[in-house]
Formats: C-alpha cells, sequence, structure tokens
C-alpha cells in the first residue's frame, strides 16, 4: 500500500468500509432479480441520477456496449467523438458485437462536440444508400480533453438536437461525479437530456469494480436482456453492490478533495525544469504534460526509475497517448503529491 499509483483512477483500491460492507452484504440471485444489495443499488443509483431505473454491469465498457447494443440495430451509425473512450479503448466492441458504425466528428478543445458538425453527420431518412443514424454519445468527463466537465446547458442543446432528428442521447458518464463536483452541479442537471447513462464505480469513486447503465424502466428493462446476451448476468453480486452503495453514497461526495490535489499536482510539476503543463487546464483529476526534447532523462527511463527507486507507478508516453497522464485518486493524499513532486524533481533537475 505504499505504493503511489497515478496511472489512473481505476487502480483505486476500495476502501475499509467498502470491505467491510463487501463481507456483510446480503445477496440473492441477481440474475432472477433476487440481490436485495444489487436492488438497493439500482434504485439508489436511478434516484440520485432522477432517472426511473439502473442496472448493474461489470464495467464501464459493458454499460456502454449495453447502451449501444440497446438503442441500435445492427447496421445503424452512432455519432461520436474521434477521441471518445467508445471509439478509441473498447476494443472495437460496439462494431464487433452490436454491429453498429461509427461516424466519429473531432472534439474540441473544452470537450463538447460541435452542434454543426453533429447535425452534418445525422444522414437523411428515406435514401437506401445511408445506414440509419440512431444515436449520439457524449463523454463527460472527456478523458481525452484531461477530465474536462462538460455543461448541463450543453448537453441539453445535444439532447434537443438528439430528440429533433429522432435519435437518442447516450452519456459515457464513467466520471460523471467528477463532472457534477467541478461545476457545482447537481449530476441529475447534467444527465437530464439524456436517454441513457453509464457511470462508473470503480474509478474514482474506488468499489473494486462495477458501472451502473441508467434510463427509462422500459430502456432498462431491455438492457437486462443485452447484458444476458453479453454475459453479464452476475449471480451473488451484492458483495460487489455493497461497495457500490458505499461508493455511491460517500465517494461520491469528496471527488472535490482529488480535484485539489490534481491542482497541487500541476502547479507543483509548472515549476520543474523540462515540464510542459498548463495548470489552468486541470478540472477534475486528470493532468496531461509533456517533457520537452532537452531532458536529461528519457521518458521511458523516467517512468522505470520512479518505480524502481521511489514506488511511484506513472504510464509514461503509454496508450498511443502524446502527452503523460496523472490521475489522482482517494489514494492519493497531499502527502503522496509532495512525494511525487520530490523525485521528479529530483529525476529532471
Ligand atoms: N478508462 C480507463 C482506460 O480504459 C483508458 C482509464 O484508465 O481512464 N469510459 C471512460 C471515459 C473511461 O475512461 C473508461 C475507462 C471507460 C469508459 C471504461 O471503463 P471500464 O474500464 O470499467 O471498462
Amino acid at each position: 500500500m505504499d505504493i503511489i499509483d497515478l496511472r489512473s483512477d481505476t487502480v483505486s483500491w476500495p476502501t475499509p468500509e467498502m470491505r467491510e460492507a463487501m463481507a456483510n452484504a446480503v445477496v440473492g440471485d441477481d440474475v432472477y432479480g433476487e440481490d436485495p444489495t444489487v436492488n438497493e443499488l439500482q434504485a439508489a443509483a436511478a434516484a440520485m441520477l432522477g432517472k426511473e431505473a439502473a442496472l448493474f454491469v461489470t464495467s464501464g465498457t459493458m454499460g456502454n456496449l449495453t447502451a449501444v447494443m440497446t438503442h441500435c440495430q445492427r447496421g445503424d451509425e452512432i455519432i461520436l467523438g474521434r477521441e471518445a473512450h467508445i471509439f478509441l479503448y473498447e476494443a472495437g466492441g460496439s462494431a464487433a458485437l452490436a454491429g453498429v458504425q461509427a461516424s466519429t466528428i473531432p472534439v474540441e478543445a473544452d470537450g463538447t462536440l460541435n452542434l454543426e458538425s453533429i447535425r452534418k453527420a445525422i444522414r437523411p431518412g428515406g435514401n437506401p444508400h445511408f445506414p440509419h443514424t440512431r444515436l449520439v454519445c457524449l463523454e463527460n468527463t472527456q478523458g481525452s480533453r484531461a477530465g474536462m466537465p462538460i455543461s448541463a446547458e450543453y448537453t441539453a442543446q445535444v439532447g434537443e438536437l438528439a430528440h429533433e432528428h429522432g435519435l437518442k442521447l447516450h452519456i459515457d458518464g464513467a466520471r460523471i461525479f467528477n463532472a457534477a463536483t467541478a461545476l457545482g452541479v447537481d449530476v441529475k442537471a447534467l444527465v437530464a437530456p439524456a436517454d441513457s447513462i453509464s457511470f462508473c464505480l470503480s474509478k474514482g469513486l474506488c468499489a473494486p469494480a462495477g458501472s451502473l447503465l441508467v434510463g427509462s424502466r422500459e430502456f432498462i428493462d431491455r438492457a437486462v436482456y443485452t447484458r444476458k446476451i453479453l454475459g453479464g448476468g452476475m449471480r451473488q453480486v451484492g458483495v460487489l453492490a455493497a461497495a457500490g452503495l458505499v461508493a455511491l453514497r460517500k465517494m461520491t461526495k469528496r471527488l472535490g478533495e482529488d480535484h485539489a490535489n490534481a491542482c497541487r499536482l500541476a502547479e507543483g510539476l509548472a515549476t520543474i525544469p523540462h515540464i510542459e503543463i498548463d495548470p489552468t487546464a486541470v478540472h477534475t483529476n486528470m493532468i496531461l504534460f509533456s517533457i520537452n526534447d532537452d531532458t536529461p532523462i528519457a521518458p521511458d527511463e523516467l517512468v522505470q526509475r520512479l518505480r524502481e527507486d521511489h514506488n511511484i507507478v506513472i504510464g509514461g508516453y503509454s496508450n498511443g497517448r502524446d502527452k503523460i497522464r496523472f490521475v489522482t485518486h482517494y489514494w492519493i493524499t497531499p502527502e503522496r503529491v509532495d512525494t511525487v513532486l520530490e523525485a521528479m524533481r529530483e529525476l529532471l533537475a
């Protein structure tokens, strides 16, 4: 536990309270809908997001794929950002398993998709040359823009545009509570225009696994079938849902601490030679920066030395990123931020 892991918030360990809740969870067979802890989690998630129903799924990837498969028929088209997690990092699941085609448009500097670009990407109906456009997907926070939160006002505009054209709106809200915290709004306002939202319990909220897909009762009833097709019907999974309840009720309230630590980290990094960073670009728990060319230590060696000499784990220029990403979470305390800054300064000075 003395490892400082900044690769992602997915690495966060469950809290002691979660482990206790897991040990004591009352469980049943969730495929029969009989796990009381899962039912409690689903009801709590739906209520918090202001929607009718929710479904516990294994991961954010399964939440997004379940949404795409439930909204779309094979051969349909979905509109999403070129850097959307669904497009870049979900192993092509929406093509491979949902059989949909992605129409990607650029992600703007503020994490939004240009409304006119969305409008232009919508296929005209009544012409058999074209696939049916069925779905628009937004991501909030937007990972490729250092976890930029997307406003309720903008989301409402996209919802209106989508619905005007008979399309559905899905939000990949893996970190939607980080967005709500950063914007100082109730999460309900951020998701009100959406027909479905998936959000993760296992990132900044520290649960060991699990996400929720949220929407209307009718949509979730159909999504139950999709989840079963994908092999996501689990049994006594209340042991995980118990941690999820702690995540939802407690951990959503403290994300501001992670955001403050991200700012502390970014401001510290900005004072270290060879680091190129704009600390004002930090809005939630992610930091993107680069190391300039005349650095005394190559980026790969920096990653190695941090790990071997300082017990600090970072991702470097991995996953096709052109920037290094640091992500703060529950286990990255202000003291640990300072430890990271000291080690980085020692290696780069
Ligand atoms: N993101 C992970 C990696 O897959 C890149 C990370 O470390 O950030 N939507 C968004 C916006 C995400 O960032 C992620 C995970 C997911 C969906 C998928 O969630 P999981 O990992 O639970 O399938």
